[in-house]
């Protein structure tokens, strides 16, 4: 019997330390690190059910290289060797390379898995061939990460808090961030251990919102109009840093006509959130040091730039920064924080030439041309669950002239338009490192057992893809255990990748907490706060944040919600025969003013649809959601809800406000009772 530490790869806030443990003839058994500090020895629902069952199970598991041999789309295919779909690939983006040019080859990749190999070396491939590249970015987090660099500087793409500096708050509000489901040690453990009042913010009763010291519910998309409520109510109470503003903040006095104008009985007719609530959230909020944690959610909504550049605005004006137990997070980038070179990991320096550039919300538009795009190579997503205008999508990888390559553990409804197919190892499979994006933390990753049949990790796959291309450069070929000792100097760990793998996790910082931005330096143009940015303006937006909201909905529409679910982490697990079972029905929560309305029941059948698309969902009837909002989780493969398709079939790809990102919690809907 070996048990070895390892840690989870997921694109999840927590990344959970883990124990693997292998017994011969048996399964591996993978439980919670009893020593880690998130983890403490428990992993959550979804992945303890998932890591010791769909993805130990190789009947799920793809075992071998698969060539297509039924339509696109229609899941056919026959085992090939290694070899020949390797070198299948290899002619194939040859001849497209010399007759169409190197960037008629599209790759996208995301976070399916966040270690640092399986996710990093691959993109040197990329770089090597001049490939175009989709930016996967603006359908996560992308507007969030260009307000933040307005206001505080480009060093928010890699430093929020510190979470470890919680024990110091006397409040911590979570705006637009669900942890209970998108970070569940997060929640069970860090909220519930801080000494700190928690102020959640988030239109639905979310089971984070059970726990909160008080809970607002702003209606979808109104949450700017809320801050500067807040901000009203704060200068009020005389919790404006005057002195901070002076000598840190640029162009705050600019604001404050908005300001006055925005009492809380002002705010409570834009957001809904009453203005009593309001005074005593801004009376929490002053009541000490306090930390913002700004969720991924709070700007996917039409106006979402601007929103997260508003709530920014408490910090900043409050001078809740740069001390003990305060600041802001979004996204830590803590690979990068811990001094990963990504030049040296993505091999930046192979690229001869740019390719271009495919945001992903065009990417079905983008992908239908036949003049543009030949190849489609895909790994670490599924974009035939995940991305915006699904149905569009679909035509457009059926397209009989495009090439598409598809690697993944599983045969995802993405794989199943692919032309080859090939076998990835998963986590239990391959030594690596990951970093997480909420605790400043690098973690191990420990191989334990083989691949089953002929899976190999991303990383092997594209050094055996570049052999067979005739690639030269040494960097595309460089073995595992040398890109991890130069990782582990890179980031100044004392020892060999067996003392990392002994040691399961090291802190940026070390023990003690990091106090983001101590210094009081933001590297923005003037070097410091810009509430007031002429690098917005630069780009096309306003100069300053601004209180407006979106329109509610028209006449009988109304507006679609789908964040993160317990039992999904994005659209992985969807084929976890428990977790699906636990995840039951594909559901649509709707408030019961609503379901009256529409004579509507719980577990009723509806229709819901708009001008992109339609899907059949069942109702619950819940208040948990506000009158006028639809909520549905995220995560559902539309191959496996009987052509009840995702949620994604609805969302035509419109951006947002800044960055181009996704808007998706914008989506419109009408519902009626299906026939
Ligand atoms: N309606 C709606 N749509 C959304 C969202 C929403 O809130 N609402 N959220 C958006 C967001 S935030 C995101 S981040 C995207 C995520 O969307 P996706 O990127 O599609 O989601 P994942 O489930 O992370 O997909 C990862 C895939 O990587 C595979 N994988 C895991 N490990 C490995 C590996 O080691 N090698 C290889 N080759 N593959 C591996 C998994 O099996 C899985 O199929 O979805 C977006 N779509
Ligand atoms: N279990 C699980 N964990 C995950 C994921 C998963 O799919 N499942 N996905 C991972 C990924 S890729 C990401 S990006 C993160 C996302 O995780 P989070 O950052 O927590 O974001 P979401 O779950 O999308 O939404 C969080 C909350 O925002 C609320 N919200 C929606 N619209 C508004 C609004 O207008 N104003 C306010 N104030 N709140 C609003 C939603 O009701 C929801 O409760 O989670 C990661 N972790
Ligand atoms: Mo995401």
């Amino acid at each position: 019997m070996t048990t070895l530490k390892s840690t989870c790869p997921r694109d999840c806030y927590d990344s959970c330390g883990m124990l693997v443990t292998a017994e011969p003839g048996k399964r591996v058994r993978v439980i919670g690190d009893p020593e880690h500090a998130v983890a403490r020895g428990s992993l959550c629902a979804k992945c303890g059910v998932a890591y010791n069952g769909v993805f130990q199970d190789e009947s799920a598991r793809l075992l071998t290289p698969l060539r297509r041999t039924g339509q696109k789309g229609s899941g056919e295919f026959e085992p090939i060797s290694w070899d020949l779909a390797l070198s299948e690939i290899a002619d194939r983006l040859g001849d497209i390379a010399s007759t169409r040019g190197e960037d008629a080859v599209l790759t996208m990749n995301y976070s399916g898995t966040m270690s640092l190999l399986a996710s990093g070396f691959p993109n040197r491939f990329v770089n090597a061939i001049n490939a175009s590249e989709v930016d996967y970015g603006t359908i996560c987090n992308r507007s969030g990460f260009v307000a933040l660099d307005l206001l505080f500087g480009s060093a928010t793409r890699y430093e929020g808090f510190d979470p470890r500096t919680a024990k110091d708050a006397a409040c911590i509000v979570l705006w637009g961030a669900n942890p209970a489901h998108s970070g569940p040690h997060a929640h069970k453990h860090w909220l519930a251990d801080s000494p700190a009042k928690v102020l959640v913010i988030d239109p639905v009763r979310t089971r984070t919102a059970d726990v909160a010291d008080l809970h607002l519910r702003p209606r979808p998309g109104t949450d700017a109009a809320l801050a500067f409520g807040l901000l009203n109510a704060l200068r009020s109470l005389g919790a404006f840093d005057d002195k901070f503003i002076e000598n840190h903040v640029m162009g705050a006095d600019e604001l404050d006509a908005l300001i006055d104008a925005s009492t809380p009985e002002w705010a409570e007719a834009a957001t809904g959130v009453p203005a009593a609530a309001i005074r005593d959230a801004a009376s929490m909020y002053s009541a000490g040091p306090a930390m913002l944690w700004c969720g991924q959610s709070l700007q996917r909504q039409p106006q979402g730039g601007n929103i997260m550049r508003a709530a920014g605005l408490l910090p900043a004006l409050t001078g809740n920064v740069g001390k003990p137990g305060t600041g802001f997070y979004y996204v830590n980038g803590v690979a990068k924080l811990a001094g990963v070179d990504d030049d040296y990991l993505e091999g930046s320096g192979l690229r001869a030439r740019d390719g271009k550039t495919v945001l992903a919300l065009e990417l079905a538009d983008r992908l239908a041309d036949p003049d543009e795009f030949l190849a489609f190579m895909v790994w670490n997503t599924n974009p035939l669950a995940s991305a915006a205008n699904l149905s569009k999508l679909r035509d457009a990888v059926s397209r009989d002239d495009l090439f598409t390559v598809s690697i993944d553990l599983f045969m995802t409804d993405t794989a199943r338009y692919a032309d080859i197919v090939l076998p990835a190892a998963s986590f239990l499979e391959f030594d690596d490192m990951t970093a997480g994006y909420f605790n400043l933390s690098l973690g191990v990753q420990s191989k334990i057992v083989e691949p089953p049949g002929e899976a190999l990790p991303n990383q092997e796959i594209f050094r055996r893809l570049a052999i067979a291309m005739g690639r030269k450069e040494p960097a595309l070929v460089e073995a595992d255990s040398s890109i991890l000792d130069a990782l582990l100097g890179q980031i100044g760990f004392d020892g060999d990748f067996e003392a990392f793998r002994e040691r399961g996790v090291v802190y940026v910082n070390g023990d003690e907490p990091r106090i983001a931005y101590e210094n009081l330096s933001f590297d923005t143009p003037s070097g410091r706060i810009e509430v007031a940015s002429d690098k917005a303006v630069t780009l096309g937006l306003p100069r300053l944040p601004h209180a407006g909201v979106d329109d509610a909905p028209a006449d009988g529409l109304l507006r679609l919600l789908s964040p993160a679910s317990e039992w999904r982490l994005n659209d992985t697990y969807a084929n976890d025969p428990r977790l699906a079972r636990r995840a039951g029905e594909f559901e649509l929560t709707l408030h019961p003013d609503d379901a009256a309305r529409l004579e509507i029941a719980s577990g009723d059948t509806v229709r819901v649809s708009n001008d992109c698309g339609e899907v059949t969902l069942t109702a619950e009837v819940s208040d948990c959601v506000l009158p006028g909002t639809v909520m549905s989780y995220k995560g559902r493969w539309p191959s496996r809800e009987n052509g009840h398709g995702s949620l994604n079939e609805l969302y035509d790809g419109r951006a947002n406000d800044m960055g181009e990102s996704t808007a998706v919690h914008g989506v419109e809907v009408q519902v009626t009772p299906a026939a």
